[in-house]
């Protein structure tokens, strides 16, 4: 089993698919594209986004969750969903709260930031809450190295593309979201243990 992916330069999204195929030994090949012109990724998924990925048969997703789950799927082991049914719903709402809550405060910063006048009060009440749920992770992560469990799992995988900026920035990324989240919720001494798993993620292998 292989898949062909394709990407934009830094895409969080992308990140995601990289550490779950290298989780499951699944070879990536990367097809890239320029950011400005994404006319070949909509005659290829009709939608402009990335990740899109090119499963053995032909099958064409996009949409990271999608791609994630076809990929668990195909290729269950090691799994990243747990077996249980209880755990794995968990699993599954806590995944789509991050992809549906957490998500909107620094969308809606990067948004009010690129108006031409932002409106600062606004950008300090969503940062505020985008600080607020740091604790959240901090707590998941008591007594276990991973969100929600021992091993590496969906949620670990979904999370750690975004949450690392909190922590880690390579200067040449200059995506204006990421420098939201880079600004916006520094991951402080406060958070030892997401630190460390901040730390423990970034050393895993990607596709
Ligand atoms: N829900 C989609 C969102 C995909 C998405 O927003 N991709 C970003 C890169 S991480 C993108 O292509 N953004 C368009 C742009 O940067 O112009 C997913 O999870 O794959």
């Amino acid at each position: 089993m292989e898949l062909r992916v394709h990407r934009i330069p830094w895409s969080t999204n992308v990140e995601r698919i990289a550490l779950a195929a290298a989780h499951k030994s699944v070879p990536v090949t990367y097809v890239d594209h320029d950011p400005e012109d994404r006319s070949s990724l909509r005659t290829l998924s009709g939608q402009e986004l990335v990740p899109v990925a090119e499963f053995p048969g032909g099958e064409i997703l996009a949409d990271s969750p999608r791609i994630l789950r076809r990929l668990e799927e195909l290729v269950p082991e090691p799994p990243l969903w747990p077996h249980d049914p209880g755990r794995r719903a968990e699993a599954d709402i806590f995944v789509e709260w991050f992809n549906r809550v957490w998500k909107v405060p620094p969308n809606a910063i990067d948004a009010e930031r690129r108006r031409a006048e932002p409106d600062t009060d606004r950008i300090r009440l969503w940062a505020e809450e985008l600080r607020g749920w740091l604790p959240l992770f901090e707590s998941l992560l008591t007594g276990r190295p991973f969100l929600l469990g021992d091993t590496l799992g969906i949620a670990d995988v979904v999370t750690f593309p975004f949450l690392r900026y909190g922590l880690l920035h390579d200067p040449a990324d200059e995506d204006p979201f990421h420098h939201v989240l880079v600004e916006e919720m520094p991951i402080t001494p406060d958070y030892p243990l997401l630190t460390e798993w901040v730390q423990r993620l970034d050393q895993l292998p990607r596709a």
